[in-house]
């Protein structure tokens, strides 16, 4: 009982790989805004500039028609009205754009495009553009998000939207809201900053929703898997009480064992029984450290738990265009230690994502190079990624409250957008799951699904079409997800499966059938998707030789010398995995301990 505890206590690694400090710039000091116009269009103001611009300004809810009249009574030409996000994009001089943002209708007036290009220089800026996503709305309203992180530094990011602090690295302790590391309020500040100090530039995805923030991560963000497994009791116990749907895990430490016995996965999965949505974090150890290259099965706890959304990162470079995106190389790849389970489950924007600060944190004080504009930092990781999931998350419930935990999974796999390499090729499931999280797409579905439909029906209420344009290019949706091991492909958000209506463990059912259900995610051992430079079994090209992650007298103690694993390859569908060799029969893998 004592080694269990101790080993329980185990700690976790932090998974926000730091940016490495920039060269030197010689950044001009940042020119004060004026109220409600973006830096650009107050400098232009200031300088006096006479030319006319062409401007998006935003209105609250209503605001619209007065706008427009009284844009019409000075002849301005409104070129395009942005319905859905109270917008519209016109020409005004610059010389009537502070008299026009005082206006109270009037929330805020950007340059249009050609501020688009100025985020991308400064980049970070792009991550509502490139979800698909609208500036303004939607925001997740209605929806409670559990952080179990370093904690938070309140702000006006969050305003009155933190419902609760508790200190579980004190024992739950209601208490007054602290970030001592840093990386917990950037996290907040991904899923639900909402911009406020950058003009919305640094906004959040869902800005409306609602935070209950449980800290277990210290000021170096190290912490104990009891924490952790504490908060997920608590956050579960106290669901409607607390009002929380999601909870998101930016954390998490190497699987020391099959996931049936790992405390912290069955932890999360009591959580998603109880109908909470858990988004955890693949890990930032997808490089092996020996070879430098990508390798395999570097997911970690509880990133194995079947019933959490598992996510790894991808780098959008800072543009809302998919197709230059790439999968990050350190985001751990699956599949799981001793489950052999296909992990991650998707992958999300993580890297090089500015949100929130947290002025009194290490890292803010100690990394300076990390900062933006002050009030925000600039982090890399899985860590990130997961904010941006879980955020996601809170605007698929937003459209659709009925949804269980098992159908927003569903969805965010079925309309992942798949990331391809430099070669053209798409990563195969086991780096980004079906793809890359389009939240455009995900909302689309949620709204048009009716809950009330029986089970095993049809409960779509209209025909959608499978894409999503992102910056002027249509991009098809994965289509596909992966259930136990198996990937299925076919209509499997259209019907109301038993899976979508019970909360039981994802991919626990054999029973359920769907379309064609028979394709095995991971090859035979001659065709192993993980290609040419990783040679699986050898210790000096995989991710489990680092000492960091696994060590070498750990695994050998907890493992034995090997486990087994083969599945049957049957017909693979090319155009769904890609990478994915056929061919009928395997001889299985076998992973030997290093
Ligand atoms: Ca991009």
């Amino acid at each position: 009982m004592i080694s269990k505890t101790l080993r329980l206590r185990s700690t976790f690694i932090f998974f926000a790989a730091l940016v490495l400090p920039a060269t030197a710039t010689n950044a001009q000091p940042p020119q004060r805004l004026i109220s409600k116009l973006d830096a650009r269009l107050s400098s232009s103001v200031r300088a006096g500039h006479t030319d006319t611009r062409r401007v998006i300004i935003r209105t609250t809810s209503n605001g619209i028609p007065r706008l427009t009249d009284a844009l019409k009574a000075n002849r301005h030409f409104v070129r395009r009205l942005h319905s859905t996000i109270n917008a519209l994009t016109a020409h005004v001089p610059v010389a009537e754009l502070e008299g026009l943002s005082r206006l109270p209708f009037v929330e805020s007036i950007s340059e249009d495009a050609i501020v688009r290009a100025e985020q991308t220089s400064s980049g970070g800026s792009t991550l509502r553009g490139t979800l698909g996503l609208p500036v303004q709305s939607p925001g997740g309203y209605g929806v409670g998000v559990a952080i179990i992180d370093s904690g938070l530094e309140e702000g006006p990011e969050f305003a009155d939207r933190i419902d609760g602090f508790y200190d579980f690295t004190l024992g739950g302790k209601l208490t007054v809201p602290s970030d001592g590391y840093g990386h917990g309020t950037h996290v907040a500040g991904l899923i639900a900053g909402n911009g406020v100090l950058s003009d919305q530039r640094y906004r959040g995805v869902a800005p409306k929703a609602r935070l209950t923030v449980l800290k277990v991560l210290d000021e170096n963000g190290q912490g104990y898997t009891s924490d952790v497994i504490n908060a997920i009791e608590f956050v579960t116990k106290h669901k409607s009480r607390l009002g929380i749907d999601i909870i998101n895990l930016s954390l998490g430490h190497p699987i020391l064992e099959p996931a049936a016995t790992d405390p912290l996965v069955q932890a999360v999965e009591a959580a998603v029984r109880a109908g909470i949505v858990v988004v955890a974090a693949a890990g930032n150890v997808g490089v092996s450290p020996s070879t430098g290259q990508p390798g395999y099965a570097g997911v970690l706890s509880p990133g194995n738990a079947r019933s959490a959304i598992t996510v790894g990162s991808a780098r959008t470079f800072d543009t809302n265009l998919r197709s230059d995106d790439r999968v990050a190389d350190y985001s751990s790849r699956g599949p799981t230690w001793y489950d052999a389970w296909a992990k991650p489950d998707l992958v999300a924007p993580g890297h090089g994502l500015v949100a929130a600060a947290a002025k009194s944190s290490t890292l803010y004080v100690n990394q300076p190079a990390l900062r933006v504009d002050d009030a925000y930092l600039r982090l890399n990781g899985t860590s990130m990624a997961t904010a941006v999931v879980s955020g996601t998350v809170a605007l698929i419930l937003q459209a659709n409250h009925a949804l269980t935990p098992n159908a927003v999974k569903a969805i965010l796999q079925f309309t992942a957008l798949p990331v391809r390499d430099d070669q053209g090729a798409r990563y195969d499931v086991l780096t980004q799951g079906t793809g890359s999280v389009n939240a455009a797409g995900a909302i689309e579905v949620a709204a048009h699904i009716d809950s009330s439909k029986a089970v095993s029906s049809w409960w779509l209420t209209s025909t959608l079409d499978p894409w999503t344009v992102i910056d002027g290019q249509a991009t098809s949706w994965a289509e596909s997800i992966v259930w136990h091991d198996a990937a299925s492909v076919g209509p499997v958000v259209a019907v109301n499966e038993p899976a979508w209506s019970e909360n039981i463990v994802w991919g626990s059912d054999d029973n359920i059938v769907w379309g064609s259900s028979d394709n095995i995610v991971w090859g035979s051992s001659d065709n192993i998707v993980w290609g040419s430079n990783i040679v699986w079994g050898s210790d000096d090209n995989i991710v489990w030789g680092s000492n960091i992650v696994w060590g070498n007298t750990l695994l050998g103690s907890v493992y034995g010398s090997s486990i087994t694993w083969g599945m049957a390859v049957d017909d693979p569908s090319q155009t769904v995995w890609g990478t994915l060799n056929g061919g009928a029969g395997s001889t299985g893998l076998v992973l030997t301990s290093p």
